[in-house]
């Protein structure tokens, strides 16, 4: 009798700590979803200064590379990039197309295995074209902002474990000082690492991204490493050149919980959100990540890049092989990624890189959407979001749409289409989408104010 009685009220208290666990949640981490019929998405108001561009990076349209993800491409079947958009050999007309959108930044990346294709042996005739493209980006008053890690690495450094060996670190570093020393007369903006836990997470935890690793440890490791390059970065950058304006590019995927009654969704979603934000935006502010001291970290950013695309609804119970499936509200789209449509999250993504107190620069946002169907409204609710952040009084300097043309969507091969241009592969030629007269539309008329 004494045990039932104690399993009861372990059980009651159980349910009524869960219960709290809930409506605190509830409470502290809305969801809001807005009746866009009801909003005048077209009413949208932005600063003189403010920067419009779009992005791309070096491995999804510049072709003819051999680096990690080739080597990853060839052994894993995947669709190979290839050719990609030809864009290294294209670059200038495809930069007439920036001209042509009337933009005024642009996000691209550079490729270090084009640098330096083995170990010790630099090729200087890639840095030189680097440095074109940025002088031909200023002769047509586009803001080059260049980031130095994109996803992709030489094999040989993969080869020795890449961002997963502590050791394996002052090799990237010596690659980017060399990058800088190059570049930094006319670059002034720059983002060491794209998405240092979309790296971490597919490459190490999911295993769909180079080295196709499946190893929590070696996720958390590869993680500190990652911010620990960053840090390091910083750190000797701005030794170089104290106004230089560096910064990563920081993915915000908001997790929320499938079930919101349920107190193993919250848990679920609060875990995953912290490692994929929580522990980097802290690891900025504290100088500690994962555990760790990390040398240099603490306000290591002069800005912070904001990509933003969704939130995932996390449950128990949740597939981490093969395709992987997305949950979505009833009131939601899901884009041909297979994720939701998501933009009230745009803001509350905003939120929370503000409480690094540094300006923001979107340095990606779009959809996949081959028809183009999708975009339209996607980018007025996106920037509607952004107008009104602004209004509020978030420092935001820049908007960058992910991408300037469709390219090559790493594990999903070209199957997703990004772009502002929709590009056929077959003759590399390049078609604006309706979305992207929208946006050369929405870039003039903001312009002028
Ligand atoms: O294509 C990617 C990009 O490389 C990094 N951010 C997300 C984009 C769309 O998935």
């Amino acid at each position: 009798m004494h045990v039932l009685n104690g399993i009861l009220i372990v059980l009651m208290a159980t349910l009524a700590l869960g219960a709290l666990f809930v409506l605190y949640c509830r409470w502290r981490y809305p969801e809001p979803h807005l009746n866009w019929s009801e909003i005048d998405i077209e009413s949208i108001k932005f600063p003189a200064d403010f920067l419009w561009g779009a992005a791309t990076a070096a491995h999804q349209i510049e072709g003819g590379l051999h680096n990690n993800w080739s080597e990853f491409e060839d052994s894993r079947g995947l669709e190979r990039s290839g050719e990609a958009c030809d864009h290294w050999n294209r670059w200038q007309e495809d930069f007439e197309m920036l001209s042509e959108l009337g933009l005024t930044t642009y996000r691209f990346s550079i490729e270090w295995s084009r640098l330096e294709p083995e170990a010790g042996e630099w090729d200087s005739e890639p840095l030189q074209a680097y440095s074109d493209m940025v002088d031909n980006l200023i002769s047509r008053g586009i803001r080059p902002v260049v980031t130095l890690h994109h996803f992709s690495h030489p094999a040989w450094w993969e080869d020795r474990g890449g961002f997963a060996k502590k050791e394996n670190l002052p090799h990237f570093v010596a690659y980017c000082e060399r990058v800088f020393e190059a570049l930094s007369d006319r670059v002034e903006v720059w983002c060491t690492i794209n998405e240092p836990i979309v790296f971490s997470s597919m490459g190490y935890t999911l295993g769909q991204f180079p080295p196709g690793h499946r190893s929590i440890w070696q996720t958390l490791r590869t993680m500190r490493n990652l911010m620990r390059a960053h840090s390091e970065l910083y750190v000797s950058l701005k030794s170089r050149k104290p106004d230089a304006c560096i910064g990563m590019a920081k993915n915000v995927t908001l997790f929320d919980p499938l079930n919101r009654w349920s107190p193993v969704d919250w848990a679920v979603a609060r875990l995953l959100e912290w490692l994929w934000s929580g522990a980097w935006l802290g690891g900025i502010r504290t100088g500690r990540m994962l555990g760790s001291r990390i040398s240099g970290s603490k306000g290591s950013l002069d800005f912070i890049g904001l990509n933003y695309y969704t939130h995932f609804l996390t449950g128990l119970f949740m597939p981490t092989t093969g395709e992987l499936s997305f949950a979505k509200r009833e009131n939601e789209v899901l884009t041909e990624f297979g994720y939701p449509m998501y933009a009230e999250g745009f803001k509350r993504a905003i939120d929370l890189v503000s409480a690094l107190d540094v300006p923001i620069e979107i340095t990606e946002n779009g959809v996949a959407d081959s028809k183009d169907v999708l975009r339209p409204d996607h980018l007025r609710r996106h920037l509607w979001i952004l107008s009104e952040a602004i209004g509020e009084g978030h420092d935001i300097k820049s908007f960058h749409h992910w991408s300037l043309m469709d390219n090559f969507e790493w594990a999903e091969g070209y199957s997703m289409r990004f772009g502002l241009y929709e590009v056929d592969f077959e003759t590399q030629e390049r078609t604006l989408r309706k979305s992207g007269e929208l946006y050369r539309k929405i870039v003039k008329e903001h312009m002028k104010i």
